[in-house]
């Protein structure tokens, strides 16, 4: 069988085969709620034969968002369009994920194609960051955070855990905690973001603190049976790479034993001057090492969404899920693409009949 079609089981939940449609923003909710685009980007990709979609970084507390335009669940209101994405996805045979986050200093920017800069704080649609440390990121998002109180810390965790109580709610069954990618989470673990000089700073016990206690929190209210991810980077690519691999894989293991089901291996991005080493599968090996040294299933995705590169992946047990982004975005139906090019056994069987039996037929 090819690999990257074999089925996936975590804790109660099984998945189709080992593709899955990581989270991407679409910037286009207003104050946090999603409409007609989301429902419609969601189920189209669903009916392409992912195993798992992940509806994207969605913001705990309304600080939180990346842009205006992002997806929010700090209140019950948020909660209706998000069942109705989650059934969408559901009713298309994959299984319905989501991604928690608060974007930290990142926060209070343009959406992508208006150009991604940080926004006044005396701009109608623009606010104060916060962050573990007063220390702004650099290039267009120049703004500088405040730091965080003790207060903000516990105020922010529970929006998490009451981000995951209203997952629930909607009808999610894997939770993806967004721990990457220089937003908030990340920039409590990196040295580079965090000069706290409390328990929430210093060695790796005072910057993974908030992660941890993060995660430990949300398993609390998210059921034993269903799978709890997160997304970290465990990689800077800034000359220190050894390591804040050690640290993060570490870090990985105790989340482990927090109750952590799964990693999704990323880059950290905390820094604006990095030199990442973008190429086909460039990451599989470092998610080989995190799932040997962690002792934990892992996904990952960049640069993988060549059909070849992902089965090869999974077939190398280097990952157990392949995160397929953009690949998706060109062609919802990418799933059905690779089991073609794969040499898969009928693989007009992926899409639902309404595409499939007539593809099948009339080729
Ligand atoms: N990564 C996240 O962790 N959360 C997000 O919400 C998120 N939004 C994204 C939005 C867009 C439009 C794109 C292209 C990427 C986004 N990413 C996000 C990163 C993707 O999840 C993925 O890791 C990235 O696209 C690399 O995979 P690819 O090479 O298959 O595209």
């Amino acid at each position: 069988m090819t690999a990257l079609f074999t089925p996936f089981t975590l804790k109660s939940v099984t998945l189709r085969n080992r593709i899955a449609v990581p989270p991407m923003c679409q910037y286009s909710a207003i104050d946090g709620v999603t409409n007609d685009w989301h429902l419609s980007h969601y189920a189209s990709i669903a009916r392409g034969g992912a195993g798992l979609v992940i509806v994207e970084a969605t913001a705990v507390t309304p600080e939180g968002r990346i842009t205006p335009g992002c997806t929010g669940l700090w209140n019950d209101e948020q909660v209706a369009g998000m069942a109705a994405i989650a059934a969408g996805i559901k009713a298309a045979g994959a299984v319905a994920g989501i991604q928690i986050g608060h974007a930290g200093r990142k926060a209070s920017a343009n959406r992508p194609w208006d150009g991604n800069a940080h926004i006044p704080n005396d701009a109608p649609d623009g606010w104060q960051t916060i962050a573990p440390s007063a220390l702004a990121f650099g290039g267009d998002l120049s703004k500088v955070p405040q730091e965080m109180t003790l207060d903000d810390i516990a105020r922010v965790r529970q929006g998490f855990v009451d981000a995951a109580r209203r997952a629930l709610a909607a009808g999610f069954e894997w939770l993806e905690l967004h721990f990457a990618h220089g937003y908030l989470a990340q920039s409590f673990l990196s040295p580079h973001s965090n000069r706290r000089d409390d328990q929430y700073g210093g060695d790796l016990d005072g910057r993974g603190r908030f992660l941890l206690e993060t995660l430990a929190a949300v398993r609390e209210v998210w059921p034993q049976h269903l799978p709890l991810t997160a997304r970290m980077g465990v990689i800077e690519y800034d000359g220190r790479d050894e390591e804040t691999l050690a640290e993060s894989i570490e870090l990985t293991r105790r989340m482990r034993e927090a109750g952590l089901d799964m990693l999704n291996v990323s880059v950290n991005f905390t820094v604006p001057d990095v030199k990442i080493p973008w190429g086909p599968g460039f990451l599989a090996p470092v998610a080989r090492r995190v799932r040997d040294e962690a002792g934990l299933p892992v996904a990952s995705s960049w640069y993988i969404g060549d059909p070849q590169v992902a089965n090869q992946a999974v077939a190398a047990e280097q990952i157990d899920l392949v995160m397929i982004g953009r690949e998706h975005l060109a062609d919802p139906h990418y799933a059905f693409r690779a089991a073609k090019e794969l040499g898969v056994e009928n693989p007009f069987a992926i899409l639902p009949p309404q595409y499939g039996w007539w593809l099948e037929r009339y080729r």
